[in-house]
């Protein structure tokens, strides 16, 4: 079992741009093993080479995480959005790999924001277009070594892939190695059982974790049952990161959906949530 600790981006920006890299450095400085950077849709204009040379220079590793908007929604039951999905998850996946990373983490497999009613049917032949989208995608990015890790969000944040075990369903359906699943605690917390027992039973897909705070604020003062964590993580031995993820303060935090400031100074969830992190799930 081993943890390495990092910390997202967006608990300071919505997209991260080359004019943010003065947080890579902060992030360094707070002791974390890697920053897990989200980018946006248009990952493109930031220039991957330059970027992963200040990684390197930091010493910092590094993941990736996201979400589709309609225009990329794979899921969809237009095939000229689909196309476009999968191209962009494939183009997205090229540039990962020339910033160093290998995991692209996030609700990859429909829009997020997108609830609504829908029968069964609707609903399974839905599923059904991502996982045949997931699949070619999984295809596209094998050369390139990434691996997509599907997470599980909460029911006020999308209407596809809310639990561990449904997480697990579409890696099954899917079926390629570069298509497996990463869990949050943030969201477990809503919709799973048994938040150790929950990470158990996803032993054969879990590459990717995000280690967060019930509400958001700083893991530690919080009620998620973290010896559980530690204790799933030592059963399963997971070997892999364990990120902090909350959002920046104002606009950033009203998409998703936090109304009020959870802390004094935004740096104290990274940097009071490392130093917690670091007792509670080494052992
Ligand atoms: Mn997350």
């Amino acid at each position: 079992m081993k943890v390495k600790f990092g910390v997202n981006t967006l608990v300071w920006v919505l997209s991260f741009t080359e004019k943010d890299f003065p947080l890579l450095d902060k992030i360094a400085g707070m002791g974390f093993d890697a920053v897990e950077i989200t980018p946006g849709v248009e990952y493109r204009k930031l220039d991957p080479a330059k970027l992963s040379k200040k990684l390197d220079d930091l010493g910092l590793e590094v993941t990736l995480c996201g979400g589709l908007d309609a225009p990329q929604d794979f899921s969809s039951d237009d095939a000229s959005i689909r196309e476009n999905g999968i191209n962009f998850m494939i183009d997205w996946a090229a540039w990962a790999k020339d910033v160093g990373a290998e995991i692209i983490g996030g609700p990859l497999y429909s829009e997020l924001g997108k609830k609504r009613y829908l029968s069964p049917e609707e609903r399974k032949a839905e599923w059904d277009r991502s996982a045949e989208s997931l699949k070619r995608i999984g295809d596209g990015i094998a050369k390139y070594g990434i691996t997509i890790a599907l997470e599980p969000i909460n029911r006020f944040e999308i209407d596809m892939i809310n639990t561990s075990w449904q997480a697990f369903d579409m890696c099954e359906q899917v079926n390629h190695p570069n298509i497996k699943l990463m869990l949050d605690t943030f969201h477990m917390n809503i919709e799973d059982r048994d938040i150790g027992d929950a990470i158990r039973s996803c032993k054969k897909h879990l590459v990717h974790f995000h280690t967060c705070s019930n509400n958001r604020g700083i893991p530690g003062e919080d009620h998620v049952p973290w010896a559980d964590v530690l204790k799933a993580f030592i059963d399963i031995d997971y070997e892999g990161f364990g990120v902090i993820e909350s959002f920046a303060q104002g606009q950033v935090a009203a998409f998703a959906n936090i109304w009020r400031p959870l802390v004094e100074d935004q740096d104290d969830i990274p940097r009071e949530g490392l130093q917690f992190l670091k007792k509670a799930l080494l052992d």
